[in-house]
């Protein structure tokens, strides 16, 4: 099954936003194996964002990403990292679809409430990057059959 790793960003935390931002990927109905609290470092942030350490925002978004904690949390499900990033949304809240999560909640292109994993391989990277494994359940959920249909779940 697919993993991905979201972080709720700080503006996510000052703008009373976490409970509704976790709520649709519950709703949604993927599910969750590792949710944590945490005040990122600098050496953490130059790694997650290393292909932008050239960018003239580099600077002002590793500050924002230390401005506070961040909720980091990893979800499981089928195409788990597609579909989060659809829930999500493209980067700029302000180019993002009403509906999405950056579409719903943000005016901005670095504010943008949510850092979710682009595909499955820099998942498999960033799931490390920020849990260890004792850190992820392994847990079966009543809503399993439901859903997924029968053909799904042999598949997996
Ligand atoms: P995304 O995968 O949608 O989070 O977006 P990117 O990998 O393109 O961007 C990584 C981070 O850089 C995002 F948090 C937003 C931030 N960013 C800026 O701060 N300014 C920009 O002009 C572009 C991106």
């Amino acid at each position: 099954m697919e993993r991905t790793l979201i972080l709720l960003k700080p503006d996510a935390l000052q703008r009373s936003l976490l409970g509704e931002i976790i709520s649709r990927f519950e709703r949604k109905g993927l599910k969750i194996i590792g949710l944590k609290m945490m005040q990122l470092k600098k050496e953490t942030l130059d790694e997650h964002y290393a292909q932008h350490q050239d960018k003239a925002f580099f600077d002002k978004l590793e500050r924002f990403m230390m401005s506070g904690p961040v909720i980091a949390m990893i979800l499981e499900g089928i195409e788990a990292v597609s579909t989060v990033r659809l829930i999500v949304g493209p980067t700029s809240g302000r180019k993002a679809d009403v509906g999405s999560i950056r579409g719903d909640f943000s005016m901005s292109q670095q504010h943008n409430i949510v850092h979710a994993s682009d595909s499955v391989e820099t998942a498999k990277q960033e799931i490390y990057r920020f849990f260890n494994e004792e850190e992820l359940f392994d847990y079966q959920k009543i809503d399993f059959a439901t859903v997924y249909s029968e053909e799904e779940r042999e598949n997996i």
